[in-house]
């Protein structure tokens, strides 16, 4: 067993090489070089070795993205222990499902979820211990609660000799619908997506500054705000406050980041806003990932902000994205290829490769960033985690050029009159019309009981929608089979954390 501890190479190798004085971390109110995230990170280890927390343990951490949540990942890991980090937008039973699922004994959170954190620990036997960042032990009667800085100003700690397969991190994920289920991470697949996308598709560099819309709790944001700048010695720009618009133009303005990482729902309502069109100047590379791009998307960000966004998609199972455009080349509309490192596979129901080009099947991949599987799930796990493989449950298909394509989840593909339609390509068209804002297409029961297309649409700003020429339009540009058969207004889209929308919320909304 080899050697390897994903803390150690993003922070201490860097201080040995000679670059502790480079800046590591910019929030608004803090910087911080290497040297003194270093630090930072070997005292938070040393302050939850000294609370009790042992290699393997796990940590839960619901914080708003900062210094304290970065140290708090990073001196987990550091230590031998697993950080887990979870959505800062879970109520306390929601927390409190995670919380009990993963027996962290120790829960780290920021003051604002102290309430929330209350609530949860009501439902977690195993939590001993509450470590927020103003100590009310009063909120906390049953178990022992500390103040951040506590941990912060403990004594540091040398590495834990762990290995490159030792556990580095859990991920919940959920998907569109299911219970959350932690995917579990290895210290080696942090070196893996930073050695495969981060360097050899980013080409992120030393001088670079990442800005990531998706926070620190997704697999998208740990890499792009933490993974990626790390392991090359660059800078990130860490913001607490919820993703907005004009919050993040501000932050851009202000730090000027050369990588911008967001989602096709934040590049929407970017475009949406009215933020003057140079606030962008700065970024050499954009990158969007969560949900396909649309071209219509993707060509309206360039032509206003002068910014080429590069689509890719990712996994929490994969803990980063695994096919991607490349900078420069990029195929509007198309998730691109497969990332080096990786293969891909479209396969029909029963398993069986797809070859031929335009054929939709089901997305899967291998690579070295797999996880081992979902915390005591077994049977998911092993629908899942097929051998080598993982399976997307993503629809593809290959293009004439060798890009690939996105059909949607592939449980979400619909049937109209026998033949199967992608809602991501009538979506796609019906975002080229400029009434809509943004669009999502379902299957509803006609009045016979029958399986229909309906496009349920939120109206662009002082526009009006009107179903029929929707319709008329969706006719024109696609195979009149695909067109949707109803149009339905709604002010805006149910959507996952992390801007997924969620089908099958907006389907029982249609069939009411
Ligand atoms: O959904 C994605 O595309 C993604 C990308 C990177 C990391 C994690 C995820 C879920």
């Amino acid at each position: 067993m080899v050697g390897f501890n994903a803390a150690e190479y993003l922070l201490d190798r860097h201080v040995r090489n000679g670059d502790g004085a480079r800046t590591a971390v910019l929030t608004p109110a803090r910087k911080l070089t290497y040297s003194e995230l270093a630090d930072a990170v070997h005292r938070v280890a040393g302050g939850l070795a000294a609370i009790g927390v042992r290699p393997e343990e796990r940590v839960m951490l619901c914080m708003v993205d900062g210094v304290e949540l970065l140290t708090g990942i990073l001196g987990a890991m550091y230590a031998g222990a697993v950080p887990v980090p979870v959505s800062t937008m879970f109520t306390g039973p929601e927390l409190g499902k995670v919380l009990a699922d993963s027996r962290a004994r120790v829960l780290c959170v920021s003051g604002e979820f102290a309430e929330a954190a209350k609530v949860a620990v009501e439902s977690a036997p195993e939590v001993t211990t509450v470590v927020l960042d103003r100590a009310d032990a009063a909120d906390f009667p049953s178990l022992r609660a500390f103040d951040w800085s506590e941990l912060s100003t403990s004594d540091p700690v040398l590495s834990f000799e762990t290995w490159e397969d030792s556990p580095a991190l859990w991920l919940y994920t959920s998907g569109t619908t299911g219970e959350p289920k932690g995917a579990m991470h290895r210290h080696a697949s942090i070196r893996a997506v930073c050695e495969t996308y981060g360097t050899q598709v980013l080409g992120i560099r030393p001088d670079d500054r990442c800005l990531s819309v998706a926070k620190l709790f997704f697999a998208y944001g740990i890499g792009n705000s933490a993974f990626f700048p790390l392991s090359v010695g660059a800078s990130v720009v860490l913001e607490a406050g919820r993703s907005t618009p004009q919050l993040v133009a501000d932050r851009v303005r202000a730090e000027r980041p050369s990588l911008f990482f967001g989602v096709p729902t934040f590049y929407s309502a970017l475009l949406a806003s009215g933020i003057p069109d140079d606030t962008f100047s700065s970024v050499r590379q954009a990158v969007s990932a969560g949900e396909p791009l649309p071209a219509v998307l993707f060509e309206r960000f360039r032509s206003r902000f002068g910014v080429e966004i590069l689509d890719g998609i990712g996994s929490t199972e994969a803990l980063h994205i695994f096919l991607s455009n490349r900078p420069g080349t990029v195929v509007p509309g198309t998730t691109g290829v497969a990332v080096p490192g990786y293969e891909v596979e479209i396969r029909d129901p029963l398993g069986a490769p797809v070859e031929a080009v335009g054929e939709p099947g089901e997305l899967y991949v291998r690579g070295p960033s797999t996880a081992f599987g979902y915390w005591s799930r077994y049977e998911t796990s092993k629908r899942v985690f097929q051998g080598e493989w993982l399976r997307t449950g993503d629809s593809y298909v290959r293009n004439p050029d060798g890009t690939y394509t996105c059909l949607g989840r592939f449980n979400d593909m619909l049937k109209a009159g026998g033949i199967w339609v992608s809602p991501a390509e009538v979506e796609q068209r019906l975002l080229q019309h400029p009434d809509v804002a943004e669009a999502a297409v379902v299957a509803a029961p006609d009045e016979d009981g029958i399986d229909k297309p309906v496009a349920c649409v939120v109206p662009a700003v002082g526009r009006v929608v009107e179903a029929d020429a929707l319709i008329d339009f969706c006719r024109e540009g696609l195979a009149s089979f695909k067109r949707p058969r109803a149009v339905v207004e709604v002010a805006e889209l149910p959507k996952t954390a992390t801007g997924k929308i969620r089908r099958n919320v907006l389907r029982e909304q249609v069939r009411d």
